[in-house]
């Protein structure tokens, strides 16, 4: 691979971590020209690019060294460091947690099932997206379940007879009572993260790759502290909701450059 000098940070395309991620790297001060293929920004001021994918190929771009960081889910993350893919890859870690884009990987059960411990699982039939992350909780918690791997619309298996529970991402808990389904172990706490591979570049991309780190600290600080502040001065949700990445704010960002 041709050696680069700018850093590229791998991000999700178009879905739930787009609009707070850019907001974020903004405040962090970068700003980006996007190209005609809208797959590749080019950062106007800095020497940082962004590569604009979909959230499941950003691990496999980190590992291949064809993206420098990136910003995903802590879910896409730890499943795709289970995969047979990654072991053969460089491994990843997580840089830094990005306090947003929270959810969490749980196990829910149909409404009726008087569920009280993990022991209630064995035998039974579970439906998910992350075999990975389930399997290993299974093992953790020694109950011999069968996995049963979906790619998409897990939440309906268990009316439809293929499994008997699922494991999904949880965030308001909508779709598991839409889908008669309640939520009782969680597998794992989510949120996005910057990633990356564990041995950082040590050359300009890395010198940048620590400005970045250092400006992401400041800003996620001071996000923090305002939180901390309107938490103690006993203000509304919504006015808190107003600080974090995704919020209720009307910006898309002018700096993300031409639209058609
Ligand atoms: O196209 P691409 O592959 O890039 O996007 P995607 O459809 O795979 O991802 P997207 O945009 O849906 O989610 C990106 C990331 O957002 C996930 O990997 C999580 O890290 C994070 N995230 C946060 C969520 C949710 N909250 C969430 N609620 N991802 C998905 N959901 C789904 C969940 O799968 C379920 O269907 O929303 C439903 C549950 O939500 P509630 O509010 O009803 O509980
Ligand atoms: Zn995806």
């Amino acid at each position: 691979m041709m050696a680069r000098e700018r850093l590229r940070i791998g991000m999700q395309k178009s879905g739930r971590l787009t609009e707070p991620a850019l907001e974020l790297l903004t405040r962090c001060g970068l700003s980006f020209r996007q190209s005609r293929d809208k797959l590749f920004c080019f950062g106007e001021g800095e020497p940082v690019d962004l590569l604009l994918v979909r959230d499941d190929d950003i691990p496999g771009l980190l590992a291949q060294g064809v993206c420098d960081v990136g910003i995903v889910g802590r879910n896409v993350l730890d499943e795709f460091q289970l995969t047979d893919a990654a072991r053969d890859l460089a491994p990843l870690s997580e840089l830094r947690p990005l306090g947003f884009g929270a959810c969490r990987l749980s196990i829910a059960v149909p409404l009726e099932m008087h569920y009280s411990e993990p022991a209630q699982l064995e035998g039974q039939r579970i439906a998910t997206s992350y075999p990975g992350l389930l399997g290993t909780w299974l093992r953790e918690q020694r109950v011999g379940a069968s996995v049963v791997t979906l790619s998409g619309s897990v939440e309906i298996a268990p009316r439809l007879g293929t499994a008997d529970a699922i494991c999904d991402l949880v965030q308001s808990g909508g779709t598991l009572a839409a889908n008669q389904l309640h939520e009782v172990e969680v597998v794992l706490s989510s949120e996005a993260v910057l990633a990356g591979p564990s041995t950082l570049p040590v050359d300009e991309r890395g010198d940048m790759l620590e400005l970045l780190l250092r400006r992401l600290d400041g800003v996620i600080q001071v996000r923090e502290s305002h939180l901390l502040q309107l938490h103690a001065s006993g203000s509304s949700l919504d006015a808190i909701t107003q600080l974090l990445p995704g919020g209720p704010r009307p910006t898309l960002l002018p700096v993300f450059g031409e639209t058609d």
